[in-house]
């Protein structure tokens, strides 16, 4: 259930040259000049200048975790553009990928969904396109759209990535692109950023010459000058690839590598020699120790890389986006689909309710009507970004969405809010493979999740552990640092830690709620497969039943 946002005063992240703020559940970072926060109005959306309704930018890395920034706290992260971006608009520092994997949580994105009811368990299924997406609402509501980037709803095939039929979508099967009916350079999966490719509406391969995310901004910015002064708002979309692997030295530019050459990337401090059994990838324990271990320090060297590449390329998209003169007349969101573990919690990769992965930045900017410098401790999932958005555009939200519109936060407003953030692991990455399905809330301080597999339990305090390593759901003698391991007593619900009993009893109760409302029966993946597809990784049901 939702319920008002509370009053109380939190403590802030003194980070970034960012101090405390204001209370109320909403923040504010000092700066040097202060807006004003707007009073609490009726929630209608402003139009921008001539009656427009907003521009919208949004911005999407793949593999960013939240805690790699500047503003987040990171002192190795060269993202000045990304904070400043940060200080001018709202942050929801709390917000989770809903499947911390890349095609459910885009799915999530555009239908306002959770993965249970888009059907996605997996990566490389086939989106069903007989779904209500932001696509079509943006589109129906007068927006010229754009889409610019990785796309990943579309290959029904395992691998065989770079194939035209895996990354092509034709103009007959153009509801496969979900409502993004305007200017289309896209391609379902690649991470070669000097090899790169899109398609358009025609069945050609096209190629950017250098750097993708550099071409791709180059790209964008065309689109924004194109349409600026145009009678239409428009909506573009950049999904950039970057930080995602394969973090090779000759898959970032080296002006960007040089950067970080005597920089130290020590081995997280919840690391284990142990790798996380639940792990989908990447078990193997001879692996873990000779290939891993050592070699986490250079791919990191690379991601901060990357992500410090990232970061001129936003600094130019606002650049821009002012010198277009419509600064005032645009949202610009920066987000990315998921984190990432690099050795923390046993893991690396992602698909897991563990912090490094789960948590992605969310900034929302829109000068004149987001207070600058607002920090939201909203518990925010990826259903909830479709109708914050289309709150803050003004535009209908379909009945079919399953998220909340928090768009009254954004606006420095108090009103209702999650209680918690729902989060689904329904399988292996991209394989149909049992043994690695889980579900997890997250609230403003726990995490609380079970695996299916033992129905093996895990809370953390997040606040008093931010590292996630003791497993306050096991008995204390039984518990092992990093929360793995044989669980203490199996079945459901298991005998936790006494003095967190009814923090488990709470946290269980309302994840059986969400689930049910859900009709989220928690099968295995194999289920899915043979329940949901039509056996040639085509959606075709959820559980919502058939599409
Ligand atoms: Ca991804």
């Amino acid at each position: 259930m939702p319920r008002e946002s509370g009053c109380t005063r939190r403590d802030f992240l003194k980070t970034a040259g960012l101090a405390a703020g204001l209370a109320c559940g909403l923040e504010r970072l000092a700066r040097g000049a202060a807006e004003s926060v707007r009073a609490p109005g009726t929630g209608t959306a402003r139009a921008v200048a001539g009656g427009k309704k907003p521009n919208v930018i949004y911005i999407l890395a793949d593999q960013l975790r939240y805690q790699s920034l500047g503003y987040a706290g990171d002192a190795k992260a060269r993202t000045p553009n990304i904070d400043r971006l940060a200080s001018e608009g709202v942050i929801f520092r709390q917000c989770v990928s809903s499947m911390p994997v890349c095609a459910a949580y885009r799915a999530s994105l555009l239908t306002g969904k959770y993965p249970t009811s888009t059907g996605m368990a997996i990566n490389e299924l086939r989106i069903n396109p007989n779904q209500r997406c932001l696509g079509h609402v943006v589109t129906e509501g007068g927006y010229e759209t754009g889409y610019i980037g990785k796309w990943h709803l579309w290959a029904n095939e395992g691998g065989n990535h770079n194939a035209m039929k895996n990354s092509y979508i034709p103009p007959e099967m153009r509801k496969y692109r979900l409502g993004w009916d305007g200017f289309w350079a896209a391609y379902n999966f690649n991470h070669r950023y000097y090899q790169n490719f899109y398609y358009m509406d025609e069945p050609t391969k096209h190629t950017f010459e250098g750097y993708e995310p550099d071409s791709q901004t180059d790209m964008a910015i065309d689109f924004i000058r194109k349409h600026a002064g145009q009678d239409k708002p428009f909506y573009l979309t950049l999904s950039v690839g970057t930080p995602h692997d394969p973090w090779a030295s000759n898959n970032v530019p080296a002006k960007y590598l040089d950067m970080f050459e005597d920089v130290e990337f020590p081995l997280p401090g919840n690391w284990s020699d142990t790798p996380d059994p639940y792990m989908d990838r990447n078990a193997d324990p001879k692996a873990w120790l000779a290939q891993w271990k050592p070699n986490l320090p250079a791919c990191q060297r690379v991601y901060y890389a990357m992500t410090a590449n990232l970061d001129d390329n936003i600094g130019r998209i606002m650049d821009a986006v002012d010198a277009a003169g419509i600064r005032n007349d645009t949202i610009v969101v920066f987000t990315s689909d998921h984190g990432e573990m690099f050795g923390a919690n046993g893991r690396v990769f992602k698909l897991t309710f563990y912090d490094p992965a789960a948590r992605v930045p969310m900034i929302v900017r829109w000068p004149g009507t987001i207070p600058g410098g607002l920090v939201s401790d909203a518990c925010m999932g990826t259903p909830d970004i479709m109708p914050t958005l289309l709150g803050l555009m003004g535009l209908p939200i379909p009945g079919t969405v399953e998220g909340m519109d928090l768009s009254h936060l954004a606006r420095g407003r108090t009103g209702p809010e999650p209680e918690f953030a729902f989060m689904q692991g329904l399988g292996h990455t991209w394989q149909w493979n049992d043994g690695f399905e889980w579900r997890a809330v997250r609230d403003k301080r726990y995490t609380y999740a079970i695996y299916r597999r033992d129905k093996s339990e895990l809370l953390f305090d997040n606040q008093g552990d931010p590292l996630q390593m003791r497993n306050l759901a096991r008995r204390p003698r039984h518990g092992s640092p990093s929360g793995h391991g044989t669980p203490s007593v199996p079945g459901w619900p298991c005998q936790g830690d006494p003095a967190h009993g009814d923090t488990l009893d709470r946290l269980r109760r309302e994840m059986a709620e969400k689930m049910k409302s859900l009709d989220d029966t928690f099968e295995a993946c194999t289920w899915y497969r043979d329940h949901w597809t039509d056996g040639k990784r085509n959606v075709i049901a959820s559980a919502r039943g058939k599409f």
